[in-house]
């Protein structure tokens, strides 16, 4: 049984309501939902958290380093802005999955560097908010291959 940490950056709370011609409909509660499930099937436990402040984040990470297996997240905004978020993830020993709902390198060229990039393990970018679910899957297969 291993514990996974979602985390999600700024905005993200509005999911639904926010650009749904760039973010669709579902909520964060609709993602939570349908990654507990998908967790929990696997016999695994998630913390899923969301903040719209960066410090809240970085505290969230200091944890995982200490009882997560493994952290998914979404910084919103803060993945074209933050070192502190990258530094944070630095030292986390685990994998590190960097998800966005919508394509960043087909947005603005802000959008286009990701600090968290440069620590993530993989990143999944335009696959909707089903991006979760797969980079979920992906840990979980990693965890059973790890047995
Ligand atoms: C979410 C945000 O809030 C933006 O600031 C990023 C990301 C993209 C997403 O696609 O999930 O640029």
């Amino acid at each position: 049984m291993s514990l996974v940490y979602i985390l999600n950056g700024p905005n993200l709370n509005l999911l639904g309501q926010r650009q749904p011609e760039i973010y669709g409909r579902d909520t964060l509660a609709d993602i939570e939902a349908r990654c507990r499930t998908l967790a929990e099937a696997a016999g695994h436990i998630l913390f899923f958290a969301q903040s719209n402040r960066e410090y809240e984040l970085i505290d969230w990470i200091h944890a995982a380093r200490i009882e997560a297996a493994g952290i998914i997240i979404n910084p919103g905004a803060f993945t074209h802005t933050s070192v502190a978020i990258l530094d944070a993830l630095n030292t986390f020993e685990g994998p590190v999955f960097e998800v966005h709902i919508s394509n960043i390198h087909k947005r603005e060229v802000f959008r286009h560097h990701s600090y968290v990039s440069t620590r993530a393990d993989g990143v999944l970018a335009g696959f909707g908010t089903e991006g979760y679910e797969l980079a979920l899957r992906h840990l979980i297969n990693r965890f059973s291959r790890s047995r």
